[in-house]
C-alpha cells in the first residue's frame, strides 16, 4: 500500500542518474522469475520508446545456451534485474559473460551492496525498497518504472518523462480502491484464473498470474490477449475468471474478446482505461491521460491486492508461499 511513496524515491533517483548512450546492436534484459516477467515488458517498452532492439531472455538461458543468444561481433547492453543481487542464475550469467569485449552491463537491484551490483559496469540501485517478503510486488513495480524511466532518459523523451513524472501521483489516488479485485477474490466459485495482456502488457499479466500462484497455490495462466481464443479458450466455464489488462491500442479487439468470454460462461474482470460503454463483469477505469507505455505501474498494485485477497480468503499466509523462498539459489 505504501508503493506511491517509494515509486517517488525511485523517480528521484532515476532522475539524478546519467547514463551512456547505448551504441549497441541489442539490448538483452534479463532476470529469473518475477524479474524475468519483468525484462520482458521492459524490453518491450525500451525497443517501443527508443527504436533499438531489445529482447528479453530468462538468466540462465544467457550461460546454458550463449549462442542461440549472443552473436560474435556484434554489441550488447545486458541489463541484469534482481530484487537481492544475489539469485544463482543471475550470477551464473554475468560471471559467464565476463571479459567478452562486446558486452557491457547494467544491473538493476533493489540492494546494490552484491556480488551483482559489483559484476556490472553500471547499477541502479533501489536500495530504498527492502521488502521482507517471499513474493516480489513493490520491487517489481518500482524496478520497472526505473526502467521505463531509464529508457524514456536513453531517448530524450521529455513528453515521457513528463507523463511518468504523474506515476506516484496516479497510483496513490487509485491504490485504495480495492472493490473490484477483493469481490473477485472473494468469489469461491471462480476456480481457474486467466491473466490475458498483450505487447509490454504481456510481461505483467504473466507476474500477476505468478503472484496469485505464489501465495495461494491456484493453478493459473496467462497469455498474449488475442491469443487465447486460439485453443485456451476451449477452457472457459462458468468457474472461469478471466483478468484482461486492456490499452487504448488494443481498444478495437478488447471488447469483442470480452463478448467471446462471457458468452462461454467466463467472467470478466477488465481493467485499463476503458471507454464509456465498455461492458465487463467488473471494470478497473485507470487513466487515460498517460500513454500506454507510461502507464504499467498503475496496473500493478491492483493485480497484487487480487492474488493477496485471495489468499487472506483462502486463509493462506501471502507472505509464505510453498515450496519458496526469498532468493533461490542453486
Ligand atoms: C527472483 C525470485 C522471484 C520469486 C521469489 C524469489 O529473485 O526468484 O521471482 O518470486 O520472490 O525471488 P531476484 O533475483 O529478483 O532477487
Amino acid at each position: 500500500m505504501n508503493q506511491a511513496d517509494q515509486l517517488q524515491r525511485t523517480y528521484d533517483i532515476l532522475k539524478n542518474m546519467d547514463f551512456d548512450q547505448n551504441s549497441v546492436d541489442q539490448i538483452l534484459f534479463t532476470g529469473c522469475g518475477t524479474s524475468f516477467y519483468l525484462a520482458s515488458s521492459a524490453a518491450k517498452i525500451y525497443q517501443s520508446v527508443t527504436g533499438q532492439f531489445a529482447a528479453a531472455v530468462p538468466a540462465s538461458e544467457l550461460f546454458l545456451h550463449t549462442s542461440t543468444l549472443i552473436v560474435p561481433d556484434k554489441k550488447y547492453l545486458i541489463v541484469g534485474i534482481s530484487r537481492s543481487g544475489t539469485t544463482s542464475e543471475i550470477i551464473l550469467a554475468l560471471d559467464h559473460l565476463k571479459g567478452n569485449d562486446n558486452l557491457r552491463t547494467l544491473a538493476l537491484t533493489c540492494n546494490s551492496n552484491t556480488p551483482m551490483a559489483e559484476a556490472a559496469d553500471q547499477v541502479i540501485a533501489l536500495d530504498h525498497i527492502s521488502e521482507k517478503s517471499v513474493v516480489m510486488t513493490q520491487s517489481f513495480t518500482n524496478m520497472l518504472y526505473a526502467l521505463q524511466l531509464y529508457a524514456a532518459k536513453q531517448n530524450n523523451s521529455e513528453q515521457d518523462l513528463a507523463q511518468l513524472k504523474q506515476v506516484p501521483g496516479i497510483v496513490k489516488s487509485t491504490i485504495m480502491d480495492e472493490n473490484a479485485t477483493k469481490s473477485l477474490a472473494d468469489d469461491l466459485t471462480k476456480t481457474r484464473f486467466i491473466f490475458l495482456g498483450s505487447g509490454s502488457y504481456n510481461g505483467l499479466a504473466k507476474e500477476a498470474t505468478l503472484k496469485l500462484k505464489e501465495m495461494t497455490q491456484t493453478e493459473c495462466e496467462s497469455y498474449s490477449s488475442l491469443e487465447f481464443r486460439h485453443g485456451p479458450i476451449s477452457i472457459v466455464d462458468e468457474s472461469t475468471a478471466v483478468i484482461l489488462l486492456a490499452q487504448n491500442e488494443t481498444a478495437a479487439y478488447d471488447q469483442e474478446l470480452v463478448k467471446d468470454i462471457q458468452r462461454l460462461g467466463g467472467h470478466i474482470l477488465a481493467m485499463g482505461p476503458l471507454a464509456e460503454g465498455f461492458q465487463a463483469d467488473e471494470q478497473i477505469i485507470l487513466t487515460d491521460e498517460i500513454a500506454d507505455r507510461n502507464r504499467h505501474a498503475v496496473y500493478m498494485p491492483a493485480l497484487q491486492l487480487l492474488a493477496y485477497h485471495r489468499a487472506i480468503r483462502l486463509g493462506f499466509d501471502p507472505d509464505k508461499p510453498r515450496n519458496l523462498t526469498q532468493v533461490v539459489k542453486l
